[in-house]
């Protein structure tokens, strides 16, 4: 057996506390982190491209005369497309396709209705200008997640995106620049960190201001997007990743096991959560995630991760495992059962719900079509996959006719002297006919 994923049972007495405990995890701010952001920041906006050349320089070892250096034209994305295994490429194309698919029946019209006396209510819907695209250097730079950032953006109809990413040292990751060719990304930028956000945020001589900055990063990217929110939008900041998988215990074992690990070895604070009426099969996962775990490229980060937030949870029936489900309203949660369909009436928070055994998570991660930008941290109360809607806002549509102006003016003048706001009244009486 492995040496510890926490065993729970609903019918234990401290179950509420036990499970409250499980899902705690250490969001704290760190004070050095908030000071040195704030830093980076007011350079930034201060002294505009020189001071995002010297933080390149200072924490990517990248040093160059002139911030134009730092882009890279489409020429080069084109390069790093055509660079990459032929494999790669097809099946960036093939997930980037069905990404679009989905995304585009996002899109939202524009509406109005009409009133009897002619007055004319709606809604009109535009894209952002400009959208800001951060993304992570190093072991964390996902190409999946610049398809899944950029494709809603330009699917909106946001006339550019902008990305930004680090590449310290000055090693690039064609991947990412070819998904960033594929996705229809506008500029790149090699920049990263607080730096990189508060150029998008601000602008600078060579870097336009963003509407909306979205994309993961680490605390200090993190906290500089909390902080400049105001000045642009930002999406959620995400937690540790999340799965919870309901299994009815007919569920190959192996295969819920090796679910459990692809969340577990995002990092060591990544909660794989496996849910099941069946304390059999349960023993049965925990063993199979005994014999897997050697066998994994990532086995000490998925096996923290297991042990520090993970668990096996036995309930009383599939009923209590979606209570269970929507108490901790994970961001992926997979209905490993019978008839998904049936469950599905019963589930009420969750990111992203993968229906049935063959619905491997993973493949949500890539290649569906949803978003894999997801709420997490119990936020699925609340919250949607990052989508089409998140690149797009709404005016609303006002127009009155003339006797609409005089039905309509008399209640503006009664609520606006309630009010004592004498302009408005007048505003609105000027406009009755009398
Ligand atoms: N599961 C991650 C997304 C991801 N997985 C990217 C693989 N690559 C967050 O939901
Ligand atoms: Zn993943």
């Amino acid at each position: 057996m492995t040496d510890s994923i926490t065993r729970l049972s609903t019918s234990q007495s401290d179950f509420d506390s036990a499970l409250a405990s499980l899902l705690a995890w250490d969001d704290s701010v760190d004070h050095q982190v908030n000071e040195s952001v704030r830093h980076i920041l007011h350079e930034v906006k201060t002294r505009g491209d020189a001071a995002v050349l010297e933080f390149t320089g200072k924490f990517d070892r990248l040093s160059v005369a002139s911030m134009a250096e730092l882009e890279l034209s489409e020429v080069r994305l084109q390069e790093a497309l055509a660079r990459i295994p032929e494999d790669q490429r097809v099946a960036l194309e093939q997930a980037a396709a069905r990404v679009r698919d989905y995304h585009e029946r996002q899109n939202q019209a524009s509406w109005r209705y009409e009133d009897e006396d002619g007055t004319v209510l709606g809604q009109k819907v535009t894209p952002l200008d400009r959208a800001g695209l951060y993304v992570p250097g190093g072991k964390a730079a996902y190409p999946s997640s610049v398809l899944m950032n950029a494709i809603p953006a330009k699917v909106a109809g946001v006339a550019e995106v902008v990305m930004v990413v680090p590449t310290p040292d000055g090693v690039v990751n064609d991947m990412v620049l070819a998904a960033a060719a594929i996705a229809g990304v506008d500029r790149v930028f090699t920049i990263g960190g607080a730096q990189a956000v508060a150029a998008l945020a601000y602008g600078t001589e060579t870097v336009p201001a963003v509407d909306k900055i979205v994309g993961p990063g680490n605390i200090y990217v993190a906290t500089a997007k909390r902080e400049v929110f105001g000045v642009v939008g930002i999406d959620m900041i995400a937690g540790p990743s999340e799965i919870l998988v309901i299994c009815d215990g007919n569920t190959n074992p192996d295969w819920i096991a090796m679910d459990l690990f692809s969340q577990a070895e995002h990092d060591e604070q990544a909660q794989s959560i496996l849910v099941s009426p069946d304390g059999a099969f349960l023993d049965a996962v925990e063993a199979s995630i005994a014999k897997l775990l050697p066998t994994m490229e990532r086995e000490e980060i998925i096996r923290a991760s297991l042990a520090g937030r993970g668990a096996l949870i036995q309930v009383a029936d599939l009923k209590e495992a979606a209570q269970v489900s929507n108490r901790i309203a994970p961001e992926h949660l997979e209905l490993s059962v019978e008839d998904p369909e049936a469950m599905l009436g019963d589930i009420r928070h969750a990111g992203a719900i993968f229906m049935g055994r063959y619905t491997a998570e993973a493949l949500g991660d890539y290649c569906a079509g949803p978003n894999h930008v997801l709420p997490t941290s119990g936020t699925a109360r609340f919250s949607s996959p990052l989508g089409v809607y998140d690149f797009q806002k709404r005016s609303s549509l006002i127009g009155f006719s003339a006797s609409g102006a005089d039905r309509m003016g008399r209640v503006a003048s009664v609520l606006a002297r309630g009010e004592g706001l004498t302009a408005h009244a007048r505003s609105a009486e000027y406009r009755i006919n009398e």
